[in-house]
């Protein structure tokens, strides 16, 4: 009763402190998500359970990361008796991706779905995944995922209090923009694009000639509404969910990099669980994935669907144009050095891929 208590008294307080600076600019109306913010979605009966989770996502409510999340409270309270039970909050509540990883080492928010970019601030083991193109298809993107090195790499940090539960995933990275269709990188000459927190990504946009600004998922949709910006760039289901459509002309499909997205628990907290708790949680999460990639799947093409209809202008530019303008960006950081991706990792995943040709 005790830990229920705790940790939903966490997850109000720090709710009203960033609903508070939220109203900066950065909460989920602004967003565009049209979510009401403040507000949990969960199968539980709100928390009744013994040991009452709470998750933070920077996606809406209807993104594949809460629908994965979801499913995961369904499966772990049906596992438990009700006696864990998760509640999802979404649109950035709770704060953004680097905000939710700490979270989870200070013990305010229990489990998140993130993006691997914004884990650069913390270690350098997922840099693999912030290549551009390192993917060419999403069977090469879950094999990897799915194998040894990928589970070595989710469970990399769990001495900084982060436990790896399980591989959902955000996409192939497409860009948006107010300017013109990017056909080819000289496209991109000049274009104010917003990257996530990753010195890879802001170097494979500096590459082409763009200038890429760092900046919270919270506060992208008022700078492209407001024109801060001219850019972004994301996978058709957080486009679409996060309605960037209404403040973005043109869709380019560059698919330039995957984001897979780990789902993390705090650490600490998981340790205090009884065991057979422990195994619900990461039965539960492992079995919500294949259920969470359908989501994506199925939001790549329903997303494009409904982005067309709302008036972007989608294009497909050839690949290999935008590969090789970035191709510089590994000598610049698979090394054996701090900040860069380390060459046996790199090697190991390539192996991989090249067991999956793209046709
Ligand atoms: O992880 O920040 C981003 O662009 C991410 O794709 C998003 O928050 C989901």
């Amino acid at each position: 009763m005790k830990k229920k208590v705790l940790s939903v008294l966490m997850a109000v307080s720090l709710t009203a402190a960033v609903l508070a600076g939220c109203s900066s600019g950065g909460d989920a109306s602004t967003s565009g998500s049209g979510a009401a913010s403040g507000s949990a979605v969960s199968s539980s009966d709100g928390g009744s359970g013994e040991y009452a989770l709470i998750a933070g996502t920077t996606t809406p409510d209807q993104h594949p990361y809460n629908l994965g999340l979801i499913k995961m409270s369904e499966l772990v309270s049906e596992k438990t008796g009700g006696a864990v039970t998760l509640d999802v909050f979404g649109n950035s509540q709770l704060g953004n991706e680097r905000d939710l990883i700490e979270g989870l080492q200070l013990g305010s928010v229990q489990v998140t779905c993130v993006s691997t970019a914004p884990l650069s601030g913390f270690t350098d083991t997922f840099l693999v995944f912030d290549l551009p193109f390192i993917f060419e298809t999403v069977e090469q993107a879950r094999a990897v995922m799915d194998s040894e090195i990928g589970t070595e790499i989710l469970n990399s940090i769990e001495d900084q209090g982060i436990k790896g539960l399980a591989w959902f995933e955000n996409g192939f990275r497409n860009i948006t923009n107010n300017v013109k269709p990017i056909t080819v990188p000289d496209d991109l000459k000049g274009i104010k694009i917003r990257t996530m927190e990753n010195q890879i990504h802001m170097e494979a946009f500096r590459v082409m000639g763009a200038d890429p600004t760092p900046m919270a998922m919270g506060d992208v949709f008022t700078a492209l509404q407001q024109g801060t910006i001219d850019a972004q760039e994301n996978p058709v289901p957080i486009i679409e969910t996060n309605k960037f459509g209404e403040v973005q002309k043109y869709i380019s499909m560059t698919g330039h990099l995957f984001s897979p997205a780990p789902v993390f628990m705090s650490k600490d907290y998981y340790d205090t669980m009884p065991a057979e708790y422990q195994t619900a949680i990461t039965e539960a999460a492992a079995e919500a994935t294949p259920y969470q990639r359908e989501q994506i799947d199925e939001q790549n093409v329903t997303g494009l669907e409904s982005l067309q209809q709302a008036g972007m202008e989608v294009n497909e530019p050839e690949k290999a144009p935008f590969q090789d303008a970035t191709k510089s960006v590994y000598d610049e950081f698979v090394k054996d050095e701090a900040g860069c991706v380390s060459p046996d990792i790199y090697s190991q995943v390539e192996e991989i891929i090249a067991q999956y040709p793209a046709q």
